[in-house]
């Protein structure tokens, strides 16, 4: 049962639950009545600086609870919000914003922003105060309003824009949730960046049930989740995670997605006593669209409710709830949809078994001496591998075959590259075999919560 909202969320919770636990910040419980307080006071100083309803405010960070409160405070004046990676270099950042019709920017830590946006000041949660508490400062709530802005991991070209409603994200969420035990009581670690469409999740899966939101600094991982029941996180978080002594943990439920999620972990998991989820998503669906308890097979489920699959050309084609208003560019929402309302994601896939299988991303696709090569159909081997965590394959210019695959991989200690071939024979046909394995160097892995194939790419490039 979703809930229906008739005020803001955050105000709505505090209103009906003034004094239930709307966050854990770090060991803090903050309430749902204080939470609404703080918002409205952000709200006053944002009006203050000058922020209206329908101007655009990027917020540069990765999951603080300034962050969140500055994100709840955009939304609750009507202005467009706009998360950003704070790793995003500056020379695209100046190129983006502009596009993005970006007034302010607000960071926690020195940021040089471009002339165009006037920076917002900095502020700390828990002494923000307004004179008159009973002031506040709010546009109505319409639902329908395009309020979030999530940029996209393209693989080439400026990164877009996908706009949402409020509507989208709580409709998104109740879809999972309808699947998916989450209530009251419960809570869930941000444990992925607002500037990914993951970490947005979280958040519209917290304020549709009214739960609890837990905020820590991330690292080491296996503190942050101390008491949560709940955590989104990619496979590679879990894998680390894993490595630890996870025995403390309450965890009831992990919700995976970003990447093809191995048996292997999930299994591994649900001996540590962690049950997974496996799901699939995007940025322009609002994040999850599949999802499926985590069993022995590789496959993403079936779509959640409110969500259409059909698949064209082996090319999996969405529509439904969660579903993104277009890409934002210069003042103008342009679709992203086919006249039927369908997005072409660009992943293929397969339905076997009654379940959808994403096969990899039809740009990965490269042609080896006239053979078709998709990467991920020998990175999904690879990972089977018990020392190694995660791969990329990427192809090198050849002179006979035209292109070659080589190999990227993240391993624990002890692993052979030279013995990877011997290893992979029997399971993939010859001509998948890479050439050649390396090390994935530490510099890829920092900054987002992907690491970029055009990176690894380019890093193997250099050294040829
Ligand atoms: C996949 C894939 C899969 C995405 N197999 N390829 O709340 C969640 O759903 C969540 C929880 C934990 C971690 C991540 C998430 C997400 O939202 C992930 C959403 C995401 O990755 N969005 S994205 O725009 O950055 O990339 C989308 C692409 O990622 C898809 O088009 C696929 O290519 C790939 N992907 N889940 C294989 N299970």
């Amino acid at each position: 049962t979703s809930t229906v909202f008739s005020n803001w969320p955050w105000q709505q919770w505090a209103t009906e639950q003034p004094n239930a636990t709307a966050i854990i910040r770090e060991q803090q419980s903050i309430s749902w009545r204080c939470l609404a307080d703080e918002v409205n006071a952000l709200c006053h100083l944002f009006y203050q600086q000058g922020v209206r309803a329908g101007q655009g405010v990027a917020l540069s960070g990765k999951s603080s609870p300034e962050l969140l409160l500055g994100y709840l405070a955009v939304l609750q004046l009507g202005a467009r919000v706009l998360p950003l990676n704070p790793q995003l270099p500056e020379a695209l950042q100046a190129q983006l914003l502009p596009v993005l019709n970006i007034d302010w920017g607000w960071s926690n830590s020195p940021l040089a922003w471009p002339d165009s946006v006037k920076p917002l000041p900095s502020f700390i949660m828990k002494q923000l105060s307004i004179d008159s508490p009973d002031t506040q400062l709010m546009t109505d709530w319409s639902s329908a309003r395009p309020l979030t802005m999530t940029l996209t991991s393209g693989s080439s070209g400026l990164p877009k824009a996908a706009v949402h409603t409020p509507q989208a994200h709580l409709a998104n969420a109740a879809g999972l949730l309808q699947r998916m035990q989450f209530e009251a009581g419960d809570s869930w670690l941000l444990s992925l960046p607002l500037f990914h469409v993951s970490g947005q999740g979280v958040i519209w899966r917290w304020l549709q049930k009214g739960a609890t939101l837990v905020l820590r600094h991330m690292h080491p991982l296996e503190r942050a989740l101390a008491g949560c029941t709940h955590a989104s996180l990619v496979p590679t978080q879990l894998w680390r995670l894993l490595e630890q002594d996870a025995d403390k943990l309450v965890l009831k439920q992990v919700l995976l997605g970003g990447a093809s999620i191995p048996v292997e972990l999930t299994e591994r998991a649900r001996q540590a006593g962690i049950s997974c989820w496996c799901g699939y998503g995007m940025t322009e669906m609002a994040s999850t669209t599949c999802a499926k308890p985590a069993d022995a097979s590789t496959g993403v489920g079936v779509p959640l409710p409110g969500r259409e699959l059909q698949l064209v050309d082996n090319e999996v084609w969405l529509r439904g709830s969660g579903q993104a208003l277009g890409y934002w560019l210069q003042g103008e929402i342009r679709p992203l949809s086919d006249s039927q309302g369908w997005f072409h994601t660009r992943d293929r896939g397969e339905m076997r078994n009654g379940e959808l299988y994403i096969c990899g991303r039809m740009d990965n696709l490269f042609f080896s001496g006239g053979e078709g090569i998709q990467p991920e159909d020998i990175e999904r081997i690879l990972v089977t591998h018990p020392l190694i965590e995660q791969a990329f394959v990427v192809p090198v210019d050849d002179v006979e075959f035209g292109q070659r695959p080589v190999a990227v991989i993240d391993a624990l200690p002890g692993l052979d590259l030279s013995q990877l071939s011997v290893w992979l024979e029997g399971k993939i046909t010859r001509f998948q075999i890479p050439d050649s394995y390396y090390v994935l160097p530490v510099e890829l892995k920092q900054g987002g919560i992907k690491i970029s194939r055009l990176a690894v790419k380019e890093w193997v490039k250099s050294l040829n």
